[in-house]
């Protein structure tokens, strides 16, 4: 168990069906705090270095067209286990594979329009949240989370 904060962020197909809200309501509702936000149509400088490991798929150039086609939400949300809790309420990479009460699993049907991107450990957290919030991230008290946390 330990605090860690995750990069997540919303995907243009996530934008543009309008599910910024509740997706980030979700995220709220678990107990993660917010501590950065924003809103960006990704550069291909950037978008490429995001998905660096990824670069020699077949899907790559497909995937970086995607990410920058229009704006995403930027968003670092901290908490205990943040990445892997965040990774359980986005859920499997195809739509079609991942679980009801899961983001993906409710509202998504293909592998690539999944709506939401979240950091998969701690080293790819730090680079991505580093990549995207260069301006860093606000600490702050959250009161109401001393009723979520034992
Ligand atoms: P995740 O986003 O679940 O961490 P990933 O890191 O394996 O998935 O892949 C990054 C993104 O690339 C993924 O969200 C959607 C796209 N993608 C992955 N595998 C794909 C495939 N076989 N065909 C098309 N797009 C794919
Ligand atoms: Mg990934």
């Amino acid at each position: 168990m330990s605090k860690e904060t995750t990069y997540v962020m919303v995907k243009p197909d996530g934008v543009q069906r309008g599910l910024v809200g509740e997706i980030i309501r979700r995220f709220e509702q678990k107990g993660l705090q917010l501590v950065g936000l924003k809103q960006t149509i990704p550069s291909e400088e950037i978008a490429k270095k995001h998905y660096d490991v990824h670069s020699d798929k077949p899907f790559f150039s497909g995937l970086i067209k995607f990410i920058t086609s229009g704006p995403v939400i930027c968003m670092a949300w901290s908490g205990t286990d943040a990445i892997s809790v965040s990774r359980n309420l986005i859920g499997p990479t195809n739509g079609r594979d991942a679980g009801p009460g899961t983001i993906r699993g409710d509202f998504g049907m293909d592998i690539g329009f999944n709506m939401i991107h979240g950091s998969d450990a701690a080293e790819t957290a730090q680079f991505e949240l580093g990549l995207w919030f260069p301006e860093g991230l606000n600490e702050w008290t959250q009161d109401s989370l001393s009723w979520v946390y034992e």
